[in-house]
C-alpha cells in the first residue's frame, strides 16, 4: 500500500535511512531524538543473515547478499531487533524493513553472520533453507553471458544481477519462506517495506508475494492495516521497464527526484524551473506521480558511485546538500527519505576494467575501535546534539536545517505550493497551504548576489523564528527573526556571503511563531 502506517497523535511525513546503524543504537535515537523531532520512522539496513565478506573487507554490501532470515546481522541479534522495533513504535516512529528477496548471496562457500553455512555455488543455503529448485534455471535466463541487458526485460528478471543467484519467488517454497520471513517481522511490528531490486522481479508473482502477508500487528496498528511498500526501481530514461509496472502494490522510489534536484541546485538548470516540479503538469519531469513516490536526493548506493550513480549531493557539499533536503521537505511531492550516512575515505583512481571511480566505494561503516573486525562502532551523540564526527557517523537528520525542515513539511502537511515567487534564476521562494492562509513558507537564494525581497507569504502576521538559523527555545529564537506584516509581506533578505551566512534559506512556519 501507498499509505506509510504513520503513528497517530501528530503529523510526521519524512523517514530517515539510518545506514548500517546498530539496532542498539536506533532503539535509542527513536526515543531520544526522532520521535520528539516528527520523524515517521526509519528504513534500517536488511536484519536478515548476510555473507561475511573479507575480500574487500566486511564492504557494506555484504548485507546485500543474504544467507538466511535468521535476525542476526551486522547491525544486532534478534532479540536486539524486537526491542527496537518495540521501543520505536512506542516511541511513534515505524520501521521499515530492506527486504533482500530477488537473491541470495555469491560469496561461495561460507557460514553467514548467523553462523549458517552455505555454498552458492551449488545454491545451497539449508539455513532457509533453500536448494537449487529454489532458483531461478540457469536456462531461464537468455541474457548473452548471463550479464543482464535492460533492454531485455525478461532478461533483467530472470538473470542474475551482479552474478547474484536468482531466487524463483514464484515457486511455491521459495515463496512460502519469503512470506514467513515477511510475516515474522510483521508480527514484531514493523510497518513496511523497501523492496530490493524490484525491477529484478515480475511485477505479477511481486503482487501476489506482497498480497499473501499478513495484517500489521494490531498492537501498534489499526485492524486489517497491511503493510507500507516501496519497490526500487530504478527508472533508467531509455530502458523498457518503467516505475509505473510496480505502483499496483505500492510505492516506487524515485531516483529522477534528486537527479533534477541536485543538478539544479548545482546550478545545471535555474532552479526557477522547479516551480512546476513533479507537479504533474507536461511532462511531470518524467518522473512518477507524487502519491506513489518516494523522493530522496541520495541514497546509500548513489552516494557512493553505485545503483545508476550520477551527479548526486550528499553530504560532501554541505551548503549544496542542505539547500537541497530543505526544497525537499518544503516541497509536496512523494513521500521523503532523509539519508543518515557515515564517512569513509574515498580514494579515486581506475579499477581493474579501467574504470575511474572511488576504489574504496566498498568500506563499510565505523569500525568499533577495540572489537573483532568487522564489528560496527555506537554512534556518539556529541554536546551540541550532533554525531561525533571523530567515529565517522555523519547524522544528517541531526543537521538543524534538515530535522527543523522534517518538522515544516508536517506543519505545512498536504497544503498546497502557493505563492511562488522567483527571479527567473535561482532565487526562489514559495508558501504551502491555501493562497492567503498558508502555514509555511520558504525562500532560497543560490545566487552569488544578495536576495532583499519584499514577499506575499500568506502567513498570519507576527514575529516568526527562521527554523534554518535557529531553533525557537522557550518562546525564544536562536536565529533570525522574520516579521510578517498584515498584508502578509515579509523582507527576506539572505546574504550570499559565505562567512555571514552559511545557509542561504530562510524558512519560517506557524508552529515556530513567536
Ligand atoms: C561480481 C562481478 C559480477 C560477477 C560476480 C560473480 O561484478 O560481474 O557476475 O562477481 O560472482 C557485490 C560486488 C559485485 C559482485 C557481487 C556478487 O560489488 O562486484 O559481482 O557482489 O559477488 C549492492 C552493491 C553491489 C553488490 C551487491 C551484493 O551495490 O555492488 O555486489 O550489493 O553484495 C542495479 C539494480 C538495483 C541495485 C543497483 C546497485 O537494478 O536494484 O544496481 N540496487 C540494490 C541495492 C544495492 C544492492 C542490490 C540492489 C543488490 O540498493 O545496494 O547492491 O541486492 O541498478
Ligand atoms: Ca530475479
Amino acid at each position: 500500500q501507498y499509505d506509510p502506517n504513520i503513528a497517530h497523535g501528530r503529523p510526521r511525513s519524512a523517514y530517515v535511512h539510518l545506514f548500517e546503524w546498530k539496532w542498539t543504537d536506533i532503539a535509542l535515537e527513536c526515543e531520544r531524538f526522532l520521535g520528539p523531532k516528527g520523524f515517521a520512522a526509519v528504513q534500517v539496513s536488511p536484519p536478515n543473515e548476510h555473507a561475511v565478506i573479507t575480500n574487500p573487507l566486511y564492504p557494506w554490501w555484504q548485507r546485500y547478499q543474504p544467507v538466511s532470515y535468521k535476525l542476526v546481522s551486522r547491525s544486532g541479534n534478534e532479540t536486539e531487533f524486537i526491542d527496537m522495533v518495540t521501543r520505536c513504535n512506542n516511541a511513534g516512529v515505524r520501521i521499515y524493513v530492506d527486504a533482500i528477496i530477488n537473491h541470495m548471496s555469491a560469496a561461495g562457500m561460507g557460514v553467514g553472520s548467523a553462523g549458517s553455512s552455505f555454498n552458492s555455488n551449488e545454491k545451497d543455503f539449508p539455513g532457509v533453507p533453500y536448494g537449487p529448485r529454489d532458483f531461478t534455471d540457469d536456462w531461464e535466463c537468455t541474457c548473452k553471458d548471463g550479464k543482464i541487458d535492460y533492454s531485455v526485460p525478461a532478461c533483467v528478471r530472470n538473470c542474475r544481477l551482479s552474478g547474484l543467484p536468482d531466487l524463483a519467488i514464484y515457486k511455491f517454497h521459495t515463496r512460502v519462506m519469503l512470506r514467513n520471513y515477511f510475516n515474522k517481522l510483521v508480527q514484531i511490528g514493523v510497518a513496511g517495506f523497501r523492496v530490493d531490486a524490484a525491477k529484478h522481479m515480475w511485477p505479477i508473482h511481486l503482487n501476489q508475494l506482497l498480497a499473501s502477508v499478513n495484517n500489521l500487528n494490531t498492537q501498534w496498528f489499526p485492524q486489517n492495516s497491511r503493510p507500507f511498500i516501496y519497490s526500487e526501481v530504478i527508472n533508467q530514461p531509455n530502458e523498457p521497464i518503467t516505475a509505473s509496472e510496480y505502483t499496483d502494490s505500492g510505492r516506487v522510489t524515485e531516483f529522477g527526484y534528486g537527479k533534477a534536484l541536485s543538478h539544479a541546485v548545482l546550478k545545471g538548470q535555474a532552479l526557477a524551473n522547479l516551480r512546476t516540479f513533479g507537479d504533474g503538469t507536461g511532462d511531470n519531469w518524467k518522473m512518477i506521480n507524487g502519491a506513489v513516490a518516494v523522493s530522496f536526493v541520495d541514497n546509500h548506493d548513489n552516494q557512493r558511485g553505485h545503483g545508476g550513480g550520477g551527479n548526486i549531493l550528499t553530504f560532501r557539499q554541505p551548503r549544496e546538500y542542505k539547500i537541497a533536503n530543505a526544497f525537499m521537505l518544503a516541497h509536496k511531492y512523494g513521500f521523503p527519505q532523509v539519508m543518515s550516512s557515515y564517512n569513509w575515505q574515498q580514494n579515486y583512481g581506475f579499477d581493474s576494467e579501467g574504470v575511474w571511480k572511488d576504489l574504496n566505494d566498498f568500506i563499510g561503516p565505523p569500525h568499533a575501535a577495540g572489537s573483532p573486525p568487522g564489528t560496527t562502532a555506537s554512534v556518539v551523540i556529541t554536546a551540541d546534539g550532533s554525531c561525533d564526527r571523530r567515529v565517522g557517523w555523519i547524522c544528517e537528520h541531526r543537521w538543524r536545517q534538515i530535522t527543523n525542515m522534517v518538522e515544516f513539511r508536517n506543519v505545512a502537511g498536504s497544503g498546497d505550493q502557493v505563492h511562488w515567487w522567483d527571479n527567473g534564476i535561482n532565487k526562489i521562494a514559495f508558501g504551502r497551504g491555501a493562497v492567503g492562509a498558508t502555514t509555511a513558507f520558504i525562500a532560497i537564494n543560490n545566487e552569488d548576489n544578495r536576495m532583499n525581497e519584499w514577499l506575499v507569504t500568506g502567513l498570519p502576521a507576527g514575529i516568526y523564528c527562521d527554523v534554518i538559523s535557529g531553533n525557537l527555545v522557550n518562546g525564544d529564537c536562536t536565529g533570525r527573526r522574520i516579521q510578517v506584516f498584515q498584508d502578509t509581506k515579509a523582507l527576506f533578505d539572505i546574504s550570499n556571503i559565505y562567512s555571514d551566512n552559511n545557509d542561504p534559506i530562510i524558512a519560517i512556519h506557524v508552529n515556530a511563531k513567536l
